[in-house]
């Protein structure tokens, strides 16, 4: 059970960002007690309790306040936020810091054999993705009419299987994206870990001294690291 008086913060349970974000809690000074297939984790040193999750349930706890605090990467936070706001759901929050990790980007990728040449190449086609929604605003703001597909995995496969005719997805080194025969045309959104706090005016006192007083440290970490 969590208790509403402490402060509730929101990590991916596996995956990318969850060894750096735990890294990064421990390196502030909070000692955790994380069991591993428990949902909740309590600090046994401050008043705070990790809810474990998968990233995509992380932007919507924090705008839909039932976490304080959030680690999540800013691609993910950009295509919740345009959907709720899309579906008239609240989609405030605020970013209390830009994190050094979890850094990737947003590419639009074609098959080697398709004749790109420019952004207006993909008048038409159909793109698969997991990002919909940051995939459209690209469009609009390209004024290209083109169709985004959802997959939530394999993206990379899509045009090979005859699903799409070109991918957008994340990328980090490219190694992905060679072996399977695409080329890197154009990145759509840059994104990094970051740490961002419910904007609902809800937190007590207690808890945005506690916040007040982790957020420098966070600062103290990533300039001994630089
Ligand atoms: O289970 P859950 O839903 O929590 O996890 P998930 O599978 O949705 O996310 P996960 O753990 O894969 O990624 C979490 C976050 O890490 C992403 O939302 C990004 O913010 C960030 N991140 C950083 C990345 C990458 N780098 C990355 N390389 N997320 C995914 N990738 C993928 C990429 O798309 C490719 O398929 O990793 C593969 C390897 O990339 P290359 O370019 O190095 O080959
Ligand atoms: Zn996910």
């Amino acid at each position: 059970m969590t208790d509403s008086k402490r402060l509730r913060i929101a990590i991916q349970k596996s995956g990318r960002l969850s060894d750096d974000s735990i890294a990064l809690l421990k390196a502030i000074g909070i000692k955790l007690n994380i069991r591993d297939r428990l949902l909740i984790a309590h600090s046994t040193n401050e008043a705070i309790d990790l809810l474990r999750v998968r990233d995509d349930d992380i932007p919507g706890l924090v705008m839909d306040g039932v976490v304080d605090l959030g680690f999540i990467g800013e691609n993910e936070l950009e295509e919740k936020m345009l959907e709720r706001q899309a579906a008239g759901k609240p989609a405030e929050f605020e970013v209390l810091r830009r994190l050094d990790y979890g850094g990737c980007r947003l590419s639009i990728a074609v098959p080697k054999e398709f004749s790109y040449d420019g952004a207006a190449s993909l008048a038409g086609k159909k793109v698969a993705t997991t990002y919909p929604y940051l995939l459209e605003r690209y469009f609009k703001e390209q004024g290209i009419k083109a169709k985004a597909v959802m997959l939530t995995g394999s993206v990379e496969v899509a045009p090979r299987a005859g699903v799409a005719d070109a991918i957008c997805d994340l990328v980090s080194t490219g190694a992905t994206l060679e072996a399977n025969g695409l080329v890197e045309e154009e990145t759509i959104f840059r994104s990094k870990a970051v740490l961002i706090q419910r904007a609902d005016g809800e937190l007590n006192d207690e808890k945005q001294a506690l916040i007040n007083r982790l957020v420098p440290r966070i600062d103290g970490v990533m300039q001994a690291k630089e």
